[in-house]
């Protein structure tokens, strides 16, 4: 039994040694990519028993990727082993000076986590846990990888919170169809991530943090990220830990059948300044401060800035993983006043 399971592809990263297009750069240094990995190794940095499920090649990118997770402190002997199809890879640029945006190229179609599926994952090994966390990035990986997400959060007594990062990739959805199947999959979740832009780009919500929780009512708790501005939190009670520090919301549209008689808290809490060297692997960074801070049963409040601070340490850094900051400095920065928050 472990306190976080999260499930998903992982890819050995390739980033190039100096700035440039993909087209120029001469060589490139090896790292390791891949939301939900990302979020089991900081969650296990920040002290909690984590195992990540997935499935890798019979090669040595696979080796690669088992040793360097399990470098970080995460169980990975749920992962299984595919003679017939290799590990996914992927290269991306630094970001662009002008944009902030990354180049980033995928070899990952037909890879080995592409055949996860409801037969071969061991279900008790997801299940022992108190939260599962989960990304839209296996929704798109294949039918197979998009049925064992369905089967994952069908509608349950018991057994993990479920926890899910929309993750809208958009290069992964060729076809498109990502609407319907991301706002199911986070309807049926207990606990959401979401950025205010890939609210927009993938459903269209625009109008910020209280749009989307009309759009999205059904989670406990929905966090809404709107980048270097901060990030909202609406949690529906009794939640623990929701208590004090909270502003209660009465919603302008009434609130669902479902929840009816039940108090939403809503929460904003403004992200730290910080120079930015690369966005890719922060939302991953703050799902697991968040989750962390869950798990702790910290107030609403502190679980957002958790997020904030483990963010920061990925967006400073120049790869998709950067270790977050240790727990005794971040309970100590979590709990200070204004003005070093907002
Ligand atoms: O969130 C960071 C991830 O995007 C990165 O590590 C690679 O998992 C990845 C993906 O599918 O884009």
């Amino acid at each position: 039994y472990v306190d976080v399971v999260t499930l998903g592809e992982s890819m050995v990263t390739f980033v190039p040694t100096r700035p440039g297009r993909l087209a120029d750069v001469p060589s490139f240094d090896r790292a390791i990519g891949g939301a939900e990995s990302n979020v089991a190794c900081a969650l296990a940095a920040l002290g909690h028993a984590t195992r990540w499920v997935s499935r890798v090649g019979a090669d040595g990118f696979g080796d690669h990727l088992l040793a360097r997770i399990a470098d970080h402190g995460v169980d990975v002997s749920a992962v299984h082993r595919d003679p017939a199809r290799p590990t996914g890879i992927y290269f991306r640029t630094g970001a662009d000076r002008a944009t902030g945006a990354h180049e980033v190229v995928y070899y990952r179609a037909g890879s080995a986590a592409s055949a996860m599926s409801v037969a071969d994952v061991d279900q008790a090994a997801v299940r022992a846990c108190r939260v599962l966390h989960l990304s839209g990035i296996t929704a798109a990986l294949s039918p197979q990888c998009r049925e064992l997400l369905w089967h994952l959060t069908a509608p349950r007594a018991g057994g993990p919170l479920i926890s899910f990062d929309v993750n809208f990739r958009p290069a992964l959805w060729p076809e498109r169809g990502e609407a319907a199947v991301l706002l199911e999959l986070a309807r049926r979740a207990d606990l959401v991530f979401v950025g205010a832009d890939e609210a927009e780009d993938a459903w269209g919500v625009t109008g910020g943090a209280e749009a989307i929780r009309e759009a999205l009512p059904e989670p406990g708790v929905l966090v809404v990220k709107d980048g270097e501005r901060g990030a909202t939190a609406f949690a529906r009670g009794p939640l623990e830990g929701a208590g004090a520090d909270t502003d209660t919301v009465t919603p302008g549209a009434p609130e669902p059948a479902a929840t009816v008689g039940a108090v939403t808290h809503r929460v904003f809490e403004p992200a730290p300044r910080v120079h930015v060297v690369s966005t890719i692997g922060a939302g991953d960074a703050f799902a697991a401060g968040f989750l962390s801070a869950t798990l702790r049963g910290l107030p609403v409040r502190q679980r957002l800035r958790y997020g904030h601070l483990a963010a920061a340490a990925a967006l400073t850094a120049s790869t998709d993983l950067a270790a977050p900051p240790g727990r005794g400095h971040a309970d100590r920065l979590v709990a200070l006043d204004a003005p070093a928050w907002g």
